[in-house]
């Protein structure tokens, strides 16, 4: 899609001037003077995404082990509930584009503060670690949980199922929380170590433009970066990925497993790319950092 000139000029004044010159320079400072502590388990999370893009880590490493059931029950209730089972029959009677994706929230949700999946997103021992890589308070952009529906045989990738570098902002973080355990035939997240900040891929194949994603033309990215930097993110529930997405990353051409994860999005405040959510009103007990992210 391409947009007018105008159109562009305007995302350049919002997002190079007001967004990344007024509003992060401001959360930078704010971030600054707020500096959290992190512990090991965060600090090399923060040193692997700065280094690659891309970090690992469980659940229990990073929350512990007690606050695990009933997340895992929550999803699996997502994954066996009637939304799930609609999907997937309407799916097999054949449909297109993104319909092998299931949103718990499809349309943005009004959440309720004490929302467990909105307050894990705020959690210090996440936000505070996302914030240390980003060097600022980031803003929560969306979180959601997703069942990618498998399909038997070949079919062509579309959509994310395809490399691209994420348009909503030059430096963001996603994480995904696997609810089920995840194999090769669930279409795994993959990712290219070193395609973002000073990584040796980060030039290849740029966003087109402010807010336009990247998508090389299919077999080239292979054909470019060597097996040992595309990391294949399989691992059993309880796996933790966090990635910059505005480097290269695919996933959910499952093919014998469905995929069951939640997963959140920070931006920087520059981004021009709206919450897809709504709050009934703020978590309790919020750090500042955490309330920054909702506003
Ligand atoms: O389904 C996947 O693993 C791809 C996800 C993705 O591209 C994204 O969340 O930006």
């Amino acid at each position: 899609v391409s947009l007018s000139r105008t159109r562009r000029g305007w995302r350049w004044l919002k997002y190079r001037a007001l967004g990344q010159g007024v509003r992060n320079a401001a959360s930078r400072r704010s971030f600054a003077s707020h500096r959290p502590a992190l512990d090991e388990v965060q600090a090399r999370l923060v040193a692997d995404l700065a280094r690659d893009g891309f970090a690992l880590t469980s659940f229990a490493e990073l929350f512990g082990a007690a606050r695990w059931e009933p997340l895992r029950a929550a999803g699996q209730a997502f994954a066996e509930g009637e939304r799930v089972r609609r999907a997937v029959e309407s799916y097999r009677t054949g449909s297109t584009g993104k319909q092998y994706l299931v949103r718990l929230w499809p349309e943005p949700p009004e959440l309720s503060p004490d929302d467990p999946w909105l307050r894990l997103g705020l959690d210090p021992r996440l936000l505070d670690l996302v914030n240390g890589y980003l060097g600022l308070w980031s803003k929560l952009n969306y979180v959601d949980l997703w069942y990618t529906i498998p399909v038997a045989g070949e079919r062509r990738a579309v959509a994310s199922q395809r490399w691209h570098r994420d348009p909503e902002d030059e430096r963001m973080v996603k994480a995904f929380l696997y609810l089920a355990d995840v194999d090769e035939g669930a279409g795994p997240l993959e990712y290219v170590r070193g395609s973002t900040g000073a990584g040796r891929w980060s030039g290849l194949w740029p966003n087109p433009a402010l807010g336009e994603a990247s998508y090389p033309p299919d077999g080239e990215l292979e054909a470019r970066v060597p097996a040992s930097d595309r990391v294949l993110c399989t691992g059993p529930a309880g796996t933790l990925v966090l990635c910059d997405t505005h480097g290269f990353h695919r996933g959910g051409l499952a093919t014998r497993s469905p995929r069951l994860f939640a997963t959140w999005a920070w931006v920087t405040p520059a981004s021009i790319f709206a919450r897809r959510f709504r709050t009934a009103g703020i978590p309790e007990a919020s750090s500042i950092a955490a309330e920054y992210a909702l506003r």
